[in-house]
């Protein structure tokens, strides 16, 4: 994929493209990977697409303000032989807009260190495909895909597909393989995450289709079934895509302590070098750390030489979840709290919920620096952000 970007903004952007194994000089990571681009400048992204999913793109320079102001997109790659038809293949991408008592994006609040050293900015306004609670028409005795995308700067998305008998067929991008139905409700999609769904509705009529995260459900839109005379009886399968397994008996291990926040301990962070006063952290916003250091380290976390197989052991020390996101590889979750993960899903995020531990795993296969992150934007911008790199 060829991509012009014209930066027409009054301030320097980039753009990431969430997911996708691309080569490291098109990660997009302003400062990282490359300079930003100025106002009035253009860049030229060259993105190889080894995966067919669903994947998104979105801004990755003061991405709690940009990606917050509507700076992404969806990036869907479609499989070699296409599995559903256009009317079966249904794109939900959510995101929670803050709006003022006037019903207007609540610019204002942006950067507020209230929702920076607590659970990030949490909106109150809901669109899919940037339309309120929008109708969809699908056909009926069709077997559908929706692909769930959650835009969400920080708000974990409570969506429960046993209401509507749908399963899973992908995580992040990543088939599965066989469908499977959910045996916990209701499904958390963490900011950045998603989730393809396999549903067939046999009976014309509405569908809602709700997120549950607040005190009474919200119906964020409704799948319109219409008549449909032809049934579609054999399901559909995706194929997985090609992902090397990493060597758990030779990999070598890191571990990574997420500290700082509100109602948590009080932890002494590093940032740019030097120890934080308590009067740096109010200047510096610096609240949250990894390993005891506020923010981009000179030094990577890890660096290990290409191939390498490498297991992440993240424990959470702070009082809220967070979604990790690894740029540019997906891995395995080996472990959550002590209870086994699932060797079937490839994750390219991962949430981990406050005081609780996971142990992720994949091959350091694709040479450059690369990010490590809270994807809650207000949490990464305020400390949540590491690297590391494979030489
Ligand atoms: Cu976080």
């Amino acid at each position: 994929m060829r991509i012009r970007f014209r930066n027409e903004l009054p301030e320097p952007s980039s753009i990431h493209w969430h997911g996708v194994r691309v080569d490291n000089s098109m990660d997009g990571v302003a400062g990282l990977t490359q300079a930003p681009v100025p106002p009035g400048d253009t860049f030229d992204y060259e993105v190889n697409l080894p995966d067919a999913g669903t994947f998104w793109y979105h801004a990755h320079t003061k991405s709690w303000d940009q990606v917050a102001r509507g700076l992404y997109g969806p990036l869907i790659v479609e499989e070699r032989a296409p599995t559903f038809t256009p009317e079966a293949d249904i794109l939900l991408m959510l995101d929670d807009w803050r709006l003022d008592a006037q019903g207007r994006f609540d610019a204002a609040s942006l950067g507020n260190m209230m929702d920076w050293s607590h659970a990030g900015r949490l909106g109150n306004y809901l669109t899919v495909n940037g339309m309120t609670s929008p109708d969809i028409s699908v056909p009926a005795n069709t077997w559908l895909r929706l692909r769930l995308i959650n835009a969400c700067n920080s708000r974990i998305l409570e969506i429960d597909p046993n209401r509507f008998s749908a399963r899973v067929i992908a995580y992040d991008g990543q088939a599965i393989g066989e469908a499977r139905e959910l045996d916990y409700a209701p499904l958390l999609l963490g900011p950045a995450q998603r989730v393809d769904l396999l549903v067939r509705f046999d009976t014309p009529g509405p569908v809602a289709l709700e997120e549950l995260s607040q005190s009474s459900a919200y119906r964020f839109a409704t799948l319109n079934v219409a008549d449909n005379e032809t049934r579609q009886d054999r399901e559909p399968t995706l194929p997985p895509n090609l992902l090397p397994a990493p060597d758990l008996r030779n990999a070598q291990m890191f571990e990574l302590l997420m500290e700082g926040g509100a109602m948590g301990q009080m932890s002494q962070l590093t940032y740019n070098g030097r120890a934080q006063t308590r009067m740096d952290f109010m200047a510096n916003k610096q609240v949250w750390g990894f390993n005891g250091v506020a923010n981009m380290a000179d030094e990577p976390f890890f660096s290990v030489a290409r191939g390498q197989s490498v297991i992440v052991n993240v424990v959470n020390r702070t009082s809220f979840p967070h979604a990790m996101h690894t740029h540019g590889h997906h891995f395995k979750l080996l472990e959550r709290n002590g209870q086994a993960g699932d060797e079937q899903i490839w994750r390219d995020t991962f949430l981990i919920e406050p005081d609780g531990m996971a142990k992720i795993a994949f091959v350091a296969d694709n040479p450059g620096k690369w990010l490590f992150h809270c994807h809650m934007l207000e949490h990464a911008a305020a400390g949540m952000t590491t690297w590391f790199e494979i030489t």
